[in-house]
């Protein structure tokens, strides 16, 4: 294969949530590791603020996939390229840009399945849960950062996120610095976005380094921002209840679209993983454990109907039945869980631990 022939290029940080649903793409679609170019976005060092990104994704997020246009696709024309710049978009592309029968610039001969949902009632499901999962009530990343609805919880999380919300902020600051020193030179509408990221980011940062004092040590002006901080959190932990109800009953079981896996189970992947994992669950856990753990960390005696059975759910996703006199009953969103562990795409994604 030639090697100067233009690749489309997915930029990704491997703890996001986000990027892991094309990364799970690339290996559920068979795609070989010469097909796509990856190139990281250092989140935890605001690089993803850099001018440079910027030009290729203004909102700043990751994932964006960079995709020379389709008419180019010879090393002797000069390369143009369009930038993907939602999750959503950048997972279509790739299901639709491997066949095996298509003769992409690859050395992979893995098969390369369809994930798109194959009839108009699935493909309404499909988008769905996608929005859903993509709406402001679901916001996995808002979640993260409220993940204290008391004292020693904040105390923790502060701990974790500190380091990396002021490298962020610092990323942010300097950024503006430079631009009014002339440094750097940008639009009027990329310094206001910057001053709304630093902003944003200082809100959460009050709150976080005041995480070691009692609620009674601190002044009225900080005291009114942890109040106004756990309110959030608890608003935002509240409205992910009627998300989870919602999502459960779309789900045909084990995944999204019954059993065989689309396009909406690679979103469902890693927003349930980053769930899980605030909630204090791991890899390790099955569907029952780990959804139960979501269930009481949304709140104490929530949980979802237990409309499947195990047995069956595990049969529909292929897995082995240990006990198949059991009569243990799950959720849709635990049989999902199971069912979407097991595979070699999930395993190889979260191979260092949920994020
Ligand atoms: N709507 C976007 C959301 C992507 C998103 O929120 N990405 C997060 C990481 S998972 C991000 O890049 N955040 C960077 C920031 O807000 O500074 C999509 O679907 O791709």
């Amino acid at each position: 294969m030639t090697t100067d022939v233009p690749k489309a290029a997915l930029y990704y940080f491997p703890k996001a949530i986000w990027p892991s649903a094309p990364l799970l793409a690339l290996e559920e679609k068979g795609y070989g590791s010469d097909e796509i170019d990856l190139k990281l976005v250092d989140l935890s060092k605001g690089e993803n603020y850099a001018p440079s990104y910027l030009r290729l994704n203004p909102n700043a997020t990751v994932p964006t996939l960079v995709v020379p246009l389709h008419n180019t696709l010879s090393p002797e024309v000069e390369s143009r390229y369009k930038s993907l710049q939602d999750t959503k978009s950048i997972v279509e592309f790739l299901d639709k840009s491997r066949s095996t029968q298509s003769r992409t610039h690859t050395t992979s001969s893995a098969p390369s399945p369809s994930l798109s949902p194959a009839t108009i009632a699935f493909s309404a499901i499909s988008d769905k849960i996608i929005d859903l999962l993509h709406s402001p009530a679901a916001d996995p990343n808002a979640l993260l950062y409220l993940n204290a609805r008391n004292e020693a919880a904040l105390q923790e999380l502060s701990r974790e996120r500190l380091q990396t919300l002021s490298a962020r902020r610092d990323a942010v600051a300097q950024l503006l610095t430079d631009n009014e020193s002339a440094k750097i030179r940008v639009s009027e509408k990329t310094r206001q976005f910057w001053e709304l990221k630093r902003v944003a980011i200082e809100k959460f940062l009050d709150v976080y380094q005041a995480a070691d004092k009692p609620t009674s040590a601190l002044d009225d002006a900080a005291k009114t921002k942890r109040e106004a901080y756990f309110s959030d959190a608890t608003t935002a932990w509240a409205g992910l209840q009627g998300v989870l109800i919602e999502l459960n009953q779309e789900i045909i079981g084990p995944y999204v679209l019954g059993d065989q896996l689309s396009i909406a189970d690679l979103h469902l992947a890693p927003w349930l993983a980053r769930l899980v994992k605030l909630s204090g669950g791991t890899i390790a856990d099955d569907g029952n454990i780990a959804v139960g753990k979501l269930e009481e960390h949304v709140s104490v005696g929530f949980s979802l109907p237990q409309d499947v059975a195990v047995t069956e759910s595990r049969r529909r996703a292929g897995l082995p039945i240990p006990d198949p006199e059991s009569s243990e009953r799950q959720n849709r969103l635990a049989a999902f869980w199971d069912a979407i562990k097991e595979r070699p795409s999930f395993k190889k994604v979260y191979a260092d631990d949920l994020h």
